[in-house]
C-alpha cells in the first residue's frame, strides 16, 4: 500500500494533536499566488451569474446596498460552484489542500460540499452568527467532517476573516435557531451566542491561507470593516465512511472520491495504466 514517508507528511503529529484539542488547524500557503488570481477570478464570474442563469438560484443575493461593481446582487454565499466552473472541481483535488485534510480525518476522503462567502464592505459581525456546520449536515455516522475556508484576500478579524471558539467541537451537537435580526443571512445560528461571543478568537490570514476546521466547532463570519470586497472559498470533506443518516446531502458532487491510500484518487479503469498520472 502507497503511504505518504513521514517526510511528505503536511501536517506533523504535534499539528494533529492540536487539531484534536482545538478542532482547526491553520494551513499557511495552500494555493499559490497564481491560483489564488485564477480562484478569484472564477468566483468573481460566479458573483456576476445573471438573475436568469438556470443556476442562479444556487447564488444567495441579498439587499445590502450599495451592491459592490464585482457583486452586482450584493451575494454573501454561492453553492454547488461547480455548476459554473470546472475549475472549481479541479480544486477538489488540490493535493496540499486534499492531502493535509487527509492526514487530519482520513484516511480516504470525499468531498461533501462547496461554497463560497463573500463579505461585501460594510458586512455586520453578526450577517453570519455562531454556529456549527453539523447543523447541516446531522445525523452522520461519525463526526470526521471538516470545513476548509480557502482566503482569496487578505483578511483578519474586522476585515472578514472567520472567528471560531477553540475546542469547542467537543461540546457536541448544540440547538440552533433562526436569527432576529433584520439584516441577517437568515441562516441558523446557536441559541444563547452571546455565550460564545467572548471566547473568539480570530485570524490574519493572507491569500492562499487555509482554515479547516471540525463542522462541530462553534465559527461565524467575521465583519468587514474595510471598504473592499473580501472572498473566500469553502470546501467540506469527510472520512469515505462518514454516511449521511438523515437526508442525503443533495450538494453537487457530495460522496466523490478524493484521497484513497494516500494519493489523490484517480478512477482505476483496469483497462487503463493509470501510473503515469500518479
Ligand atoms: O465567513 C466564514 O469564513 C464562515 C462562513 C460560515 O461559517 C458559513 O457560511 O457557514
Amino acid at each position: 500500500m502507497a503511504v505518504l514517508a513521514a517526510e511528505q507528511q503536511l501536517i506533523s503529529l504535534s499539528e494533529k494533536a492540536a487539531f484534536e484539542e482545538n478542532g482547526y488547524h491553520v494551513l499557511r500557503g495552500a494555493l499559490a499566488p497564481s491560483e489564488v488570481r485564477q480562484y478569484r477570478e472564477a468566483l468573481g464570474r460566479v458573483l456576476r451569474t445573471p438573475e436568469d442563469h438556470p443556476y442562479s438560484n444556487r447564488i444567495a443575493a441579498t439587499d445590502m446596498r450599495p451592491a459592490p461593481a464585482d457583486n452586482p446582487r450584493a451575494a454573501w454565499a454561492a453553492f454547488d460552484l461547480q455548476l459554473f466552473d470546472d475549475a472549481f472541481w479541479d480544486l477538489a483535488y488540490h493535493p496540499t489542500v486534499a492531502m493535509a485534510v487527509d492526514s487530519l480525518i482520513g484516511p480516504d476522503i470525499n468531498l461533501y460540499q462547496t461554497s463560497s462567502i463573500s463579505k461585501l464592505p460594510n458586512f455586520p459581525s453578526n450577517f453570519r452568527d455562531w454556529h456549527q456546520d453539523s447543523e447541516y449536515s446531522d445525523p452522520q455516522s461519525n463526526d470526521r467532517h471538516v470545513t476548509v475556508i480557502l482566503f482569496l484576500d487578505e483578511m483578519d478579524g474586522e476585515t472578514g476573516a472567520t472567528w471560531v471558539v477553540p475546542g469547542s467541537h467537543k461540546l457536541g451537537p448544540l440547538p440552533h435557531l433562526l436569527p432576529c435580526e433584520t439584516v441577517t443571512s437568515r441562516a441558523k445560528e446557536v441559541e444563547h451566542k452571546e455565550f460564545y461571543e467572548p471566547q473568539g478568537i480570530s485570524f490574519q490570514f493572507h491569500p492562499g491561507d487555509a482554515l479547516i476546521f471540525l463542522v462541530r466547532l462553534v465559527h461565524k463570519s467575521g465583519p468587514n470593516q474595510s471598504d473592499s470586497s473580501r472572498w473566500s472559498l469553502a470546501y467540506n470533506y469527510v472520512r469515505h465512511d462518514t454516511h449521511d443518516l438523515g437526508r442525503p446531502n443533495r450538494y453537487t458532487g457530495a460522496y466523490l472520491p478524493i484521497t484513497r491510500r494516500g494519493r489523490i484518487y484517480l478512477p482505476q479503469l483496469p483497462s487503463v495504466d493509470n501510473s503515469a498520472f500518479r
